[in-house]
């Protein structure tokens, strides 16, 4: 039963909820104003599909990270900026030598060209919208390793994709990091929910093994396809994560940047690994 909806407020909703004005609901306190599906879907996007799994799938797997409403409005305190608070770009590196010496617990975005790493970080800085994050429809867009910080909580780096452009970005830029980043406290591999795993997507996930440092795994863009679709891919992704990796948390984190979906529980999972908050419920992971 998800905790939500015993704090929803009867008679309160919002029914006109176009793209728009979703992508704008800047508080949270307004997204739990939705009627209670709605929000449901905007907070925790699995609790959509769930109801098309079979009774024989398990789901604890899906929600091991189930934070309470207060924990999401500690972690939206993080992504808002203030004047103690500054949220901005920092800098760019093309090569790992050009990276700043930040003490700071880092995370970082990775995945295939035109995956959504930059458009979900976008969102992820929507109560920020001052800070510039470079968005585009062609592949290979992002050619640097683009730091953000979040005051002195923790920084955010965009990272060029692989595929387009690979090896050479990525091999040159990105894997150094990886291996030898001392301040990285966790990898966000991204993969498209409407293509489902690749084979460029499985070989990242390989060299994540081999860097033995935790990661997790982001399914995006998953307004774009139907729940079917969506399911199949999840549940062979859910399979590979299962049998094929030691170092990746077990839960996916579904998102759509466009809809708004799954962005503040991602804000509140992201505050909670770099120390940025402490949950409510220590019984989290
Ligand atoms: N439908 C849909 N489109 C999305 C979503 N996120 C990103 N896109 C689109 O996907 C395209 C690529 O987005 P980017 O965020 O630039 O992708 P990227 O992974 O940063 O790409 P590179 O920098 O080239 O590696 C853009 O046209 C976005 O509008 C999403 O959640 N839903
Ligand atoms: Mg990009």
């Amino acid at each position: 039963m998800f905790r939500l909806r015993l704090r929803l407020q009867p008679g309160t909703h919002v029914y006109a909820v176009s793209r728009r004005s979703v992508h704008k609901l800047a508080s949270l306190q307004k997204a739990t104003m939705l009627p209670p599906k709605k929000a449901q879907s905007l907070l925790y996007p699995f609790s959509e599909l769930e109801a098309y799994l079979d009774r024989s799938v398990d789901r604890t797997q899906f929600k091991l990270f189930h934070p309470s409403v207060e924990d999401m409005v500690k972690a939206e305190k993080l992504f808002s900026s203030s004047p103690s608070h500054k949220i901005d770009y920092y800098v760019s590196a093309e090569r790992m030598e050009h990276a700043p010496a930040l003490k700071q617990p880092e995370v970082c975005f990775i995945g295939r060209s035109n995956v959504g790493k930059s458009s979900l970080i976008k969102a992820l800085f929507s109560l920020t919208p001052e800070v510039e994050v470079r968005v585009s429809k062609t592949p290979g867009h992002t050619k640097k390793m683009n730091f953000f910080r979040v005051g002195r909580a923790f920084t955010i780096v965009d990272m060029p994709g692989y595929g387009h452009r690979a090896p050479k970005d990525f091999v040159d830029m990105v894997e150094p990091y990886l291996f030898t980043r001392k301040n990285l406290v966790r990898t966000f591999l991204l993969v498209d929910g409407s293509v489902g795993l690749q084979k460029a997507d499985l070989i990242a996930l390989e060299m994540c093994e081999e860097i033995r440092s935790p990661y997790v795994m982001v399914v995006t863009k998953t307004d774009k396809c139907g729940h079917g679709t969506l399911l199949t891919n999840l549940l062979n992704l859910q399979d590979v994560v299962k049998t094929q990796t030691a170092s990746c948390f077990p839960q996916p984190f579904l998102v759509s940047s466009l809809q708004f979906w799954g962005i503040y529980l991602l804000r509140c999972f992201i505050a909670h690994v770099t120390g940025g908050i402490r949950l409510t419920d220590t019984s989290q992971s």
